[in-house]
């Protein structure tokens, strides 16, 4: 958003309404925006949109609503109306008339109108297609059915298919994160804790206009790599560690998502390199088959195949390869999903009811969509040494026959190594990478080399 909250691209948010009123042509349509939440005492957490509101309308202020009279091709926004004492303590708002211009709205009224709005446009209709949010907060008028799960599933449906506008915001995000990324890569060293290279990242994604994060930092050094969604950053930097950052930063609220693993001094070690050389293959060959038609299952399973046999490669593993997939040992080291879709949420929507396909493979996951066109998704494999796990009885047991704990407890020092891209599915053909962050070994190696000078 700009200083006036204002979107970058306002026109591609009227043709995203045009669109859910044309799935939705047989009720009101109703969507209400965050209220400010928070924190401790009088103290708010930063105001973030609810990602919805943000899809149909790009407006990053609290306290707003959305009506679509989808027959009568009427669109009506909410604001709320603000007085001297929050003008002094948190600016000034657009009244109606500035918010119609800024927004891209025919009309504009304070929220005190809704409920006149409503029922003046309720004739003709049966159903109210409403938020959660709004049936909190607003009684349907007489005759109307609310329909919250449709309004759900449209939403669902129409979030998981980019425009070409959230491309280019996704691009964005994407961009700046990765430069960010560089950045990192460039200052960490042994002595440095873990927050002061997240701080180096988080200071290149401001400095470059992109204010909020699309989540918690991940910054892990050593072992703290083998958890996956670490939170404290707060160990210092060893030399002959690898440090793991999965960070990024948001545009208009759509979130890039991107990890990286390099090593702490100039080189990776020689298990490190294993490791890192075989994450890398996996992430390469899944970049590489994430095509129209594939469902994301297969894709998991592909990754799944390429980690087993590179773990049985280094004798981690031993026997049959689809028992090792499908009979859970390599999840121990593997044991998250190869990508999510991505957009407003970090893990966005999984497409709808009519795409949550059965999985025909035997590995569990929890996004099972047939990847489309204009799909982004991340692209993640990742391989992890977890003392919990390598040391837990009941999984020595359990396991014995395909797992070499001995080994695998010699990579306990690797921690974890995860590869994180972004990207775009095309109509053929291998997908559109918008991750441009160096991944190679050399490349890596080359820029801690300079970094150490
Ligand atoms: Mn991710």
């Amino acid at each position: 958003m700009s200083k006036q909250g204002r979107p970058r691209s306002p026109g591609h948010y009227g043709d995203i309404r045009r669109s859910l009123a044309k799935r939705l042509p047989d009720g009101l349509i109703l969507l209400s925006g965050a209220a400010p939440c928070r924190r401790n005492g009088d103290v708010e957490y930063p105001f973030r949109q609810s990602s919805d509101f943000l899809y149909v309308s790009g407006i990053p202020r609290p306290h707003c609503r959305i009506l679509i009279d989808p027959r009568r091709g009427r669109e009506t926004l909410f604001i709320p109306k603000i007085d001297n004492h929050y003008r002094i303590w948190l600016g000034d708002l657009p009244g109606p008339d500035e918010a119609k211009a800024l927004y891209g709205f025919e009309r504009a009224f304070y929220n005190d109108r809704l409920p006149a709005v409503l029922k003046a446009q309720a004739r003709g209709y049966r159903k109210l297609y409403a938020d959660a949010g709004s049936l909190k907060s607003v009684k349907a008028p007489k005759g109307l059915r609310p329909a919250q799960a449709e309004l759900r599933d449209a939403l669902d449906e129409m979030r998981a298919v980019k425009t070409p506008g959230e491309i280019s915001l996704l691009r964005k995000a994407s961009e700046v994160s990765g430069l960010a990324h560089r950045a990192a890569m460039r200052l960490a060293r042994a002595g440095l804790y873990e927050y002061e290279v997240q701080a180096a990242f988080e200071a290149e994604c401001l400095r470059r206009g992109l204010k909020y994060l699309g989540y918690p930092s991940i910054v892990a050094a050593g072992k703290n790599a083998a958890v996956l969604h670490y939170q404290d950053n707060d160990a210092v930097l060893k030399a002959g560690d690898l440090l793991l950052i999965d960070a990024a930063a948001e545009a208009d609220g759509y979130s890039a998502d991107i990890t990286r693993t390099f090593p702490i001094g100039r080189r990776f070690g020689s298990r490190q390199r294993d490791i890192y050389a075989l994450v890398l293959e996996a992430q390469k060959s899944s970049i590489d088959k994430a095509r129209p038609g594939l469902l994301a299952a297969e894709l998991h399973l592909h990754s799944m195949r390429v980690i087993a046999r590179g773990l049985k490669d280094l004798g981690i593993l031993r026997g049959d390869e689809s028992a090792l997939v499908e009979g859970g040992a390599t999840r121990l080291f593997y044991p998250h999903g190869i990508g999510h879709m991505l957009g407003l949420d970090v893990h966005d929507s999984l497409g709808g009811r009519k795409r949550s396909l059965p999985n025909p493979t035997k590995v569990p996951v929890r996004f099972n969509a047939r990847l489309e066109p204009n799909f982004v998704v991340t692209v993640e494999p990742g391989v992890y040494f977890h003392h919990a796990i390598l040391s837990d009885p009941k999984i020595r047991r359990r396991y014995r026959s395909f797992v070499d704990f001995d080994k695998a407890s010699e990579f306990l020092e690797v921690g974890g190594v995860r590869i994180e891209d972004d990207v775009v599915v095309q109509p053929a053909g291998p997908p559109m990478n918008l991750t441009d962050v160096p991944k190679e070994i050399a490349e890596i190696e080359a820029i801690r080399d300079e970094a150490l000078q």
